[in-house]
């Protein structure tokens, strides 16, 4: 496990429109882990069919393209220990009624087709989403903190 994983988290169009960035950003940041991407972006259906590669077939496919590509997206990149399993734990269960009170999912949403937000899940995907979504990198720098989150 390392201090330096990266995952890719994304606020979806509803989480955006809904005026929850700031409440999700605070999440990440107060945890502990280290913001190094961030940009809002109004995703084409072409990208977002990239980013869901592996969900082409399934039933429910054009409608999350249709509702991913129905507005601008923050797409962000946070680092530190465990932060795939970690960012996807702090997010909750894909369906907002199996996520736990205290989870972002489970404290903001109510229906799968309307969770809000998005992480990766495994490091694998995470180096993908990454590249796809910070094709021009991500932002290398040291924060005072990180001796007292750290040991
Ligand atoms: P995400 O990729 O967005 O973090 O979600 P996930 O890994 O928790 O779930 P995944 O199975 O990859 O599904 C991706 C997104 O598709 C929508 N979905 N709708 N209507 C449905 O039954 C259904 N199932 C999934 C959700 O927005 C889910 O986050």
């Amino acid at each position: 496990m390392s201090t330096t994983e990266r995952t890719y988290i994304m606020i979806k169009p509803d989480g955006v429109q809904r005026g929850l960035v700031g409440k999700i950003i605070q999440r990440f940041e107060e945890r502990g882990y280290k913001l190094i991407a961030m940009k809002l972006v109004q995703p084409t259906e072409q990208h977002l069919e990239n980013h869901y590669a592996d969900l082409k077939g399934k039933p429910f496919f054009p409608g999350l393209i249709k509702y991913m590509a129905s507005g601008p997206v923050v797409a962000m990149v946070w680092q530190g220990l465990d932060a795939v399993k970690t960012g996807r734990a702090m997010l909750g269960a894909t369906n907002p009624l199996q996520s736990p009170v205290g989870s972002i999912r489970g404290d903001f949403c109510l229906a799968v087709g309307r969770n809000i937000c998005h992480g990766s899940d495994s490091v694998e995907s995470a180096e993908k989403e990454i590249k796809l979504w910070f094709p021009e990198g991500v932002v290398q720098y040291t924060s005072a903190l990180e001796s007292w989150i750290f040991e």
